[in-house]
């Protein structure tokens, strides 16, 4: 049964790497960016949108989008995918959370340090100077088709507050990207979850773990390219395959 010898060779391993896009978030309600926009947004691709060129064009409209998505992660809540993951790591310690989610699902679920390679909607900074920008403590409210929303100016130099994530055609943070490579070329399984792993570098990740004769281990509704290249393909929701992976680590 191929659960139980994942969850055997995830029990018996040292290093775990557990690697997640979009699709870890579905099951609370988060669109992936496969699923269209929809209001303001619906003539728009993601991947036009989340730019610098999209933000220096019309930042109202950009900012209005990345609020609307704020205010959506507040009012969801992890689901049993995300659960099942800080549970692992519970199982197994040194096992590394590598995200392109910019919401907050695996801390508000007990995973940590959760390392975001593509930034997070929680930390914005001043386009101009880089400094932090705080956000009010109440939860915005945005109507469900979405609105422009001036983004606030920096206090030190007034130049409008852009949203902490890491748009096309920008770096990711080297930090967290140094952390994440290491950790695929030493871990013993790597999870690959709710991704279409076509966004680079993030999607080569896989490859290292993979070069490096790690397990690989693919969970996702839908085919991807690596579907006949990993150890174990699970076609489920993460929200089933995770809690029956974590269930079989508890051991007979
Ligand atoms: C850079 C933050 C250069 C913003 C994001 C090599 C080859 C080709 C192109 C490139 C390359 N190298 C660089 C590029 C360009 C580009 C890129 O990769 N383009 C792609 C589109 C071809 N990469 C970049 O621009 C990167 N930067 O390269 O900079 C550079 C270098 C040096 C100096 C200066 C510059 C930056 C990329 C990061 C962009 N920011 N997000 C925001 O969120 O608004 S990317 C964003 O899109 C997400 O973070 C994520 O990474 C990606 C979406 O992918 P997924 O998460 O996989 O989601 P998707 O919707 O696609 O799929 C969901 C999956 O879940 C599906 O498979 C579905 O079946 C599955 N699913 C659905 N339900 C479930 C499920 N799975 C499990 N359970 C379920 N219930
Ligand atoms: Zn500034």
């Amino acid at each position: 049964m191929p659960e139980r010898d994942a969850a055997e060779l995830l029990r018996d391993a040292k290093r775990v790497v557990v690697f997640t896009g979009a699709g870890m978030s579905a099951e609370s309600g988060v669109p992936t960016f496969r699923d269209a926009l929809t209001g303001l947004w619906a003539r728009f691709d993601p991947r036009t949108l989340a730019t610098p060129a999209a933000f220096a064009a019309d930042p109202a409209l950009v900012w209005g989008w990345y609020e609307w998505r704020r205010a959506e992660v507040q009012r969801v809540h992890p689901n049993a995918g995300h659960r099942a993951v800080a549970t692992i790591e519970s199982h197994i310690p040194d096992t590394v959370v590598i995200t392109q989610n910019v919401d907050d699902l695996h801390e508000r679920a007990g995973s940590s340090p959760v390392h975001h390679l593509h930034g997070t909607l929680a930390h914005p900074y001043c386009s101009g100077c880089g400094e932090p920008y705080t956000f009010p403590p109440e939860i915005p409210e945005e109507p469900e088709e979405g609105r422009r929303v001036a983004p606030p100016s920096c206090a030190e130099c007034a130049a409008p507050v852009r949203p902490g994530v890491v748009w096309f055609g920008e770096s990711l943070p080297e930090g967290q990207w140094g952390i994440a490579e290491r950790a695929a070329q030493d871990c013993d399984v790597f999870l690959c979850v709710g991704t279409s792993s076509v966004v680079y570098p993030a999607a080569s990740l896989i490859e290292h773990a993979a070069a490096r004769g790690a397990v690989t281990i693919q969970v996702n509704p839908n085919s991807t390219s690596w579907d006949d290249r990993v150890s174990f393909d699970f076609r489920a929701p993460a929200g089933v395959v995770l809690p029956a992976l974590r269930g079989c680590l508890a051991g007979p």
